[in-house]
């Protein structure tokens, strides 16, 4: 049997109860950012500018998970994300690296290069050697739930009970992890929002994400920009900041502790307003500000 209780995530600022994940896409076509940080150097200037807004991980990917997104070759994969975790590890920033990709290859090169987090978005099933490399080199992953591949996800999908089904599907994907030598410390979980899944589907996953808590692993959360904002707001990809907060303060109340966003800095404001609202935080400024307001 799994702990019941979460234990706190080994990564994050000290002493804050949340820990922001900022996504760098080395792609040119992932559906929230595609094409913009494609040269290295943009890449990496970008990350610097994460970290600085209150990232404590900066998640590298070289090949866009969009439903419809064409496979990406692991050489040509290799090629993008590389240099961009060799560039943001010689900055010596103080966050984790972590590599977005299903292929044993590329998290190998990218964990030599200096990540230490893989973040596989088909929990091992992709390439179940992936397990036997995360276990062999005492790194964290995070084991992610899709219903089928990308290229064929949002098809009609269906489910008995989403949350349900979900949860056995992680459960599942932690044996396997653990069976391969991954120390369940090592592990965080997520729901996949986006993947596979209705804006119904989404809607309840967070709604009930305290189910997925209960299992007494980290929680990773990605809503970012994704397209259920946009046909519950009417917005843009690149307008969808605020239903992102949104979403991500919703779900840091039913437990999560991890965020997987585009935006590091809303998020941050976001959820130290949050986490003292609740109590897992002192109410502390950090900043001062120059208006006084009521
Ligand atoms: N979402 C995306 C990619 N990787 N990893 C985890 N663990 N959780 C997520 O929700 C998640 C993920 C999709 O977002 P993005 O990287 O912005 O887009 P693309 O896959 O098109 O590059």
């Amino acid at each position: 049997m799994f702990a019941q209780r979460a234990k706190p995530a080994s990564v994050g600022r000290v002493g804050l109860p949340f820990t922001i994940m900022g996504v760098v896409n080395v792609t040119p076509d992932s559906f929230s950012d595609g094409g913009t940080f494609s040269d290295p150097v943009a890449a990496i200037v970008h990350a610097r500018r994460l970290a600085g807004e209150g990232a404590a991980m900066i998640d590298v990917g070289g090949e866009s998970t969009r439903p419809g997104a064409a496979p990406v070759p692991a050489e040509q994969e290799h090629e993008r994300v590389v240099p961009v975790i060799e560039g943001i590890a010689g900055l010596n920033l103080p966050v984790q690296i972590s590599i977005d990709t299903m292929k044993v290859a590329v998290a190998e090169a990218a964990l030599d290069a200096g990540a230490s987090y893989v973040n596989d978005v088909t929990a091992f099933r992709h390439d179940p050697d992936l397990a036997a490399l995360v276990a062999d080199r005492g790194v964290d992953c995070c084991l992610m739930h899709m219903l089928g591949e990308p290229r064929t996800m949002q098809d009609d999908p269906r489910y008995d009970d989403v949350v349900d089904d979900v949860k056995a599907f992680l459960l599942d994907r932690m044996h396997v992890a653990t069976a391969a030598g991954i120390p369940e410390e090592r592990i965080y979980l997520d729901p996949g929002i986006g993947f596979g899944k209705t804006l119904e589907h989404n809607l309840e996953l967070l709604r009930r994400l305290d189910e997925l808590v209960a299992i007494g692993r980290p929680l990773v959360v990605g809503t970012s920009r994704k397209s259920f904002l946009g046909r519950i707001t009417g917005r843009d990809v690149t307008e969808r900041v605020h239903a992102t907060v949104a979403t991500t303060v919703i779900a840091f109340e039913r437990g999560a502790q991890v965020f997987r966003v585009h935006d590091v800095a809303a998020t941050l404001d976001a959820l130290q307003v949050a986490a003292a609202t609740f109590g897992r935080w002192p109410a502390i400024p950090t900043r001062t500000t120059t208006t006084k307001t009521t």
